[in-house]
């Protein structure tokens, strides 16, 4: 068996950002990034608040990163040990993705010898406003040693300062700071309590924004110096209540409890693959992530698309969720899929509100969902890295796909869970309002039947104001027919015009069809583009962080994409085409995409297993399962910096092992199961929840078996 842990043997300052995202650590209500103890904010520390947001002046609205309680570093004979500055004589950083602990060590050489810090440190994923910290420090020789340790609340922000008001103190052994948001008044208070099991002379000191304490001892030869910290993060948001008073509690009782809850859920969520443990690890290090960011206990809140790794994206919510995490969720932990769900129903309002702002109907749900589902996306979305101003792109009111991707997500649920009461819950009125949005897209030429649908942007950004984009339309459609067939089996009088209405826009809208060589083209006149491969557009940037769609990005002129579209669309509807259809847009398209997102790997893998290659398919799902594990992802959009986690290839990875290589589908409200696995795998085995049942499922090169446990 394998060991969940990741590690890095060596310090390296240019992994700082890099580390920060591998190594995090969280329980769905914050995310602490792999950052070491020392770190101030300008080594990006952040402990990043599901689904606080704030907005400071005219920037960006993003989310609040609170005070960091782990803040610590050691003096010894009044000199200062930290990282970056202080080469170490040896360093090693730790994730233990089993149990979801952080852990590092690292020793330094001074005037009088060695001394050596251990930390490590966990998001209780049992009591979810918990941070535990173990710091112990150790040296060759006798010391006069000092602890520093506190929160620090002059926190890393993107678009910051979003903490107006600071309130800092102590009471009664606990410390705290507070701060206060400006936009609406958003409290965010961390407050820590100290353990330690020496003799020590404590001091305390307040600052502005933080608070510390400054623990003085007399260091032995040898013998180690622990000091336990329990940090409680609350909000003046919070609807669910803290367990238990933090200076009641220990580092060892909570520690036990964390890593029986982690126990309890890769119960159900690990997936072993025989043959490859490469593989295995990477994969199940991408189901870590997902859950790291579950918002368990959390009502009506969805994930980012950085997931909980920092402001990145605003930390706003994207097509991403519904399309390629939720499945994940579903067949785990079907109430986490529902709360995502719940936060698209209770952002409805926003939808119709954005609608009306373009002058169409139903719900256009926002780009960048944040909080009330409020449009987090600008006009001026990247900034341009030559005049360094921000350039007018179109994610914001031409992405219209993401409304159809969360009625996709409701049925994939509803499916998946049989779960219909949701339809009465506002979900029904949530598909209602998508298919009204899509019907007011429609156009129609004179002389044409069908009816097109213009000005678009699809899942390939770089191609913006497009007509008829493939994607889209299916999608579109798609809606279409769920309100339709949800209307039938749920008659209302409300319906009967729009039956009709819905009847008449499935039957005439424009799908493209293959074309006489197979290929589906992406949009009108996209076969008219400058037909070159990726290599040659790369070479043609000028400065390596320039955008390469827009009006004249690189790839804008000519056929190279950015991400999955009609490959998308394919494994999306894959019952309406042949294998040979698949394999040849699929020979098409893949040299002409670039895969600038991380979403699009695993849409080209899944489509190679559906036309049983999974060979092909095995590479492009590797590429997702590790996109936080290999460096060099992603950084910049133009001078925009998007950096972080990546749930959406993690669930993208989960989807292409259970679903392509596993073949796991439904037939008649039963799970069927057709594996198609790479030559070097011996077997498979996971469980998955379906309509309220957990199974057993178990593959190798001659059985496959689904049991009910
Ligand atoms: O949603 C994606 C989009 O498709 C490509 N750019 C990044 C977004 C967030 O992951």
């Amino acid at each position: 068996m394998i060991d969940f842990i990741l590690t890095e043997k060596e310090f390296d300052k240019n992994n700082i950002p890099w580390n920060g995202n591998r190594f995090l650590i969280g329980n769905g209500y914050f995310g602490i990034r792999g950052t070491l103890e020392e770190y101030t904010k300008e080594y990006m520390c952040a402990v990043n608040m599901a689904g606080i947001y704030d907005r400071a002046g005219d920037a960006w609205r993003e989310t609040v990163n609170a005070p960091n309680p782990l803040y610590t570093y050691i003096k010894v004979n009044g000199k200062k040990y930290a990282l970056p500055e202080n080469e170490p004589v040896s360093h090693i950083q730790m994730l233990d993705f089993e149990n979801g602990i952080h852990s590092r060590k690292t020793v330094w050489k001074t005037e009088n010898g060695e001394i050596t810090i251990k930390c490590e440190r966990f998001a209780s994923m049992s009591r979810r406003h918990l941070i535990a910290m173990k710091y112990t420090f150790s040296s060759d020789f006798e010391c006069d040693a000092e602890i520093i340790t506190g929160i620090d609340g002059d926190v890393w922000d993107i678009n910051g300062p979003h903490f107006v008001n600071m309130r800092t103190g102590y009471d009664d052994g606990v410390n705290y700071v507070t701060g206060v948001t400006g936009e609406k008044n958003i409290s965010v208070t961390v407050r820590d309590t100290i353990n330690a099991d020496f003799n020590a002379a404590v001091e305390s000191e307040n600052t502005e924004n933080g608070v510390y304490r400054h623990i003085f001892f007399k260091a032995e030869t040898g013998k180690e110096y622990s000091i336990e910290k329990i940090a409680e993060v609350t909000t003046s948001e919070d609807d669910f209540k803290t367990q238990g008073d933090i200076a009641d509690i220990t580092y060892y009782g909570l520690k036990a409890e964390h890593t029986a809850e982690w126990s309890r859920i890769w119960d159900v969520s690990k997936i072993t693959i025989d043959g490859d443990d490469e593989a295995m690890y990477a994969l199940n290090y991408s189901i870590y992530h997902l859950n790291c960011i579950a918002p368990r206990e959390l009502k009506g809140k969805s994930i980012a698309a950085r997931g909980l790794s920092g402001q990145v994206y605003k930390g706003a919510v994207f097509w991403d969720t519904e399309m390629f995490m939720i499945d994940y969720y579903i067949h785990t932990e079907p109430q986490i899929a529902k709360t995502l769900l719940q936060y698209r129903i209770d952002t409805l309002n926003g939808a119709r509100t954005k609608a009306e702002e373009y002058g169409l109907k139903g719900a256009y749900y926002a780009w960048e969902s944040q909080d009330g589902g409020y449009e987090g996306c600008s006009d001026y979305n990247v900034t341009d890295v030559f005049t360094k101003r921000p350039m007018r792109t179109h994610f914001r009111d031409k992405q219209y796909h993401v409304s159809a991707a969360i009625v996709y997500g409701l049925m994939k649920y509803i499916n998946a869970t049989g779960d219909y009461d949701i339809l009465n819950e506002g979900a029904m009125d949530m598909v209602v309002e998508c298919a009204r949005f899509y019907r007011s897209l429609l156009i129609k030429k004179a002389d044409e039947p069908y009816y097109e649908i213009h000005d678009v942007v699809g899942p390939d950004e770089y191609h913006e104001r497009v007509n008829n984009n493939a994607y889209t339309n299916r999608m579109a459609k798609f809606v279409f027919d769920t309100a339709l067939e949800l209307i039938e089996k749920y008659p209302s009088d409300e319906y009967d015009d729009l039956k009709i209405m819905l009847k008449d826009s499935s039957e005439k809208i424009f799908i493209r069809k293959p074309d006489e060589n197979g290929i589906i083209e992406q949009f009108d006149s996209y076969f008219k583009l400058e037909d070159v491969r990726v290599d040659e557009v790369r070479s043609r940037l000028i400065d390596p962080k320039e955008y390469w769609g827009g009006a004249y990005g690189v790839a804008a002129d000519t056929q190279v994409i950015k991400q999955a579209d009609v490959v998308a669309m394919l494994s999306m509807f894959k019952d309406d085409y042949t294998s040979e259809i698949m394999e040849k847009n699929l020979k098409y398209y893949e040299p002409r995409t670039e895969h600038g997102s991380s979403l699009s790997a695993c849409m080209y893998s899944l489509l190679s297993c559906y036309t049983n290659k999974p060979e092909t398919a095995y590479p492009m799902f590797m590429k997702s399962a590790k996109a936080d594990l290999i460096k060099g992802g992603k950084e910049w959009a133009g001078l925009v910096y998007i950096g972080g986690t990546h749930p959406a290839a993690a669930g993208g990875a989960w989807i292409v092992a259970v679903k392509g290589f596993a073949g796991i589908t439904e037939e008649d409200g039963k799970l069927i199961c057709k594996p198609n696995i790479p030559e070097k795998w011996q077997g498979m085995s996971f469980k998955l929840m379906y309509r309220n049942k957990l199974y057993a499922v178990r593959i190798d090169r001659e059985n496959a078996a689904i049991t009910e446990i």
